[in-house]
């Protein structure tokens, strides 16, 4: 199915919450290109640029990068990505971070994911993650087919280094402080649209459904008299 027209999305959720795992669904399912501030930042720091070196150290301890530092990356890809549908992940995470967005484009709709803080916490501790893709496993949910290899490209997977429970518990505070404010930022536009439980299974035929109905409102049925 061909989009009639961009269509502009925000994926919102604590830490663990499966931003990343419903995103890669959301992409194969309706074809959105995804960026995620996390999976950019990572690729910085593996590569060593000055950004990355110099973020590291925030990222490892479960801290935010400084909002301008943040918006300038996100908006400099965006600016390759302007003439396609897009899915944001990870951005924005303060209202900062939000009025900035708005600054620059319409949001069409935001999709926050809400697990409980005890259901993250042992799902992060098991992550393996495909750095160059974003790619994510989990020994027990989704574990890869060969054990510590991607099952696309068949290279190593890791382990990201902010996922020790001391860094898990510092994220999901900072979560709390810093990014709860942007859900009711985005709340009190009427544009938030939330999807609770503890299972990603259960929680994505609710989300791939909305969004049919989001992209694809020509197809739905009209139900009416005859
Ligand atoms: P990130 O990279 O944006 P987080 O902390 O927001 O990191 P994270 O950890 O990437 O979010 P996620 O994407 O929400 O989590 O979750 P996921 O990877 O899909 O799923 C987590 C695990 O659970 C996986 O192993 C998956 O397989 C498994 N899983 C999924 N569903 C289920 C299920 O139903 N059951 C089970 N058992 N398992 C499941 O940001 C990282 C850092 O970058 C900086 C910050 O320092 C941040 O801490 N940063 C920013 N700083 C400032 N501003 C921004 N905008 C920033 N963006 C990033
Ligand atoms: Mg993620």
């Amino acid at each position: 199915m061909v989009l009639q027209r961009i269509f502009r999305t925000v994926i919102m959720g604590p830490p663990g919450s499966g931003k990343g795992t419903v995103s890669g669904r959301i992409v194969k399912r309706f074809g959105l290109t995804h960026l995620s501030s996390g999976d950019l930042l990572r690729a910085n720091v593996k590569a060593q640029t000055e950004l990355g070196l110099l973020m590291k150290s925030c990222i490892d301890q479960g801290q935010l990068v400084p909002d301008d530092v943040i918006s300038r990356l996100i908006l400099t890809e965006m600016r390759s990505i302007e003439k396609s549908s897009w899915l944001l992940d990870g951005f924005p995470r303060t209202v900062a971070q939000a009025e900035t967005l708005d600054s620059v484009c319409s949001v069409d709709t935001v999709i926050n994911i809400d697990v409980p803080f005890q259901t993250i916490k042992q799902r992060l501790t098991s992550r393996w993650l495909h750095l160059p893709s974003g790619r994510v496993y989990n020994i027990d949910f989704n574990p890869p087919k060969i054990s510590g290899l991607d099952d696309v490209t068949g290279e190593p997977l890791i382990q990201r280094d902010d996922d020790t429970p001391e860094t898990i518990t510092r994220r999901l505070k900072s979560y709390e402080i810093q990014t709860q404010p942007v859900l009711e930022y985005y709340r009190s536009k009427g544009m938030l649209e939330t999807f609770s439980g503890t299972e990603t299974n259960k929680i994505w035929p609710h989300i791939q459904a909305f969004l049919s109905k989001k992209l694809f409102p020509q197809n739905e049925k009209v139900v009416g008299k005859a």
